[in-house]
Order: structure tokens, then C-alpha cells, then sequence
């Protein structure tokens, strides 16, 4: 589930291993990248987190991310 904190949206994936972690992260930068909308996050092994903010309007919370938001949860 995505929560919205500090001007940014938040949600922790967790994957079966680090190959399935890393299909998907480059799932969801093919995605960002045909956006022009690209998410922060971390990966260690099989877990990743991602926040999403808009730098360009201030680092807040537009519909953007919320669009990623969505196309990420599609590259499950
Ligand atoms: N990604 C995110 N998450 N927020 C932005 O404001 C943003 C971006 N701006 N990716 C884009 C790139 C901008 O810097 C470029 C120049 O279009």
C-alpha cells in the first residue's frame, strides 16, 4: 500500500530474490523513463523501496506520482 509522508509517496516492495527484485526495478525504469518521471529508491537483495515526489513542482506530491505510482504497482 502506498502512504503519503513528508510530501512524498512511500511503499516497500519484497521480492522471492534479488533476480526478482531487479526484473522488476527495470520494469518500473522503462516505465518511469517513457514518463520522464523516475522514482527514488533503494534495493538490498530482494526488498525495494521506493518514494515519489515532484522535484520539478517542489518536491511535493503531484498527479505524477500517483500515475507512476499506479504503473509501478502494474510491473508486479
Ligand atoms: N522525476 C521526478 N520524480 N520528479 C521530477 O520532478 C522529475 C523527474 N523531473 N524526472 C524530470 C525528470 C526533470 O528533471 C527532467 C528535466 O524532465
Amino acid at each position: 500500500m502506498w502512504t503519503e509522508n513528508d510530501n512524498k509517496l512511500y511503499k516497500s516492495f519484497s521480492f522471492k530474490d534479488f533476480n526478482a527484485a531487479f526484473g522488476f526495478m527495470a520494469r518500473v525504469a522503462l516505465a518511469a523513463e517513457k514518463m520522464d518521471h523516475h522514482p527514488t529508491w533503494t534495493n538490498t537483495y530482494n526488498k525495494v523501496e521506493i518514494w515519489l515526489s515532484t522535484h520539478d513542482a517542489g518536491d511535493i506530491v503531484t498527479e505524477k506520482d500517483h500515475k507512476l505510482a499506479e504503473k509501478i504497482d502494474k510491473c508486479l
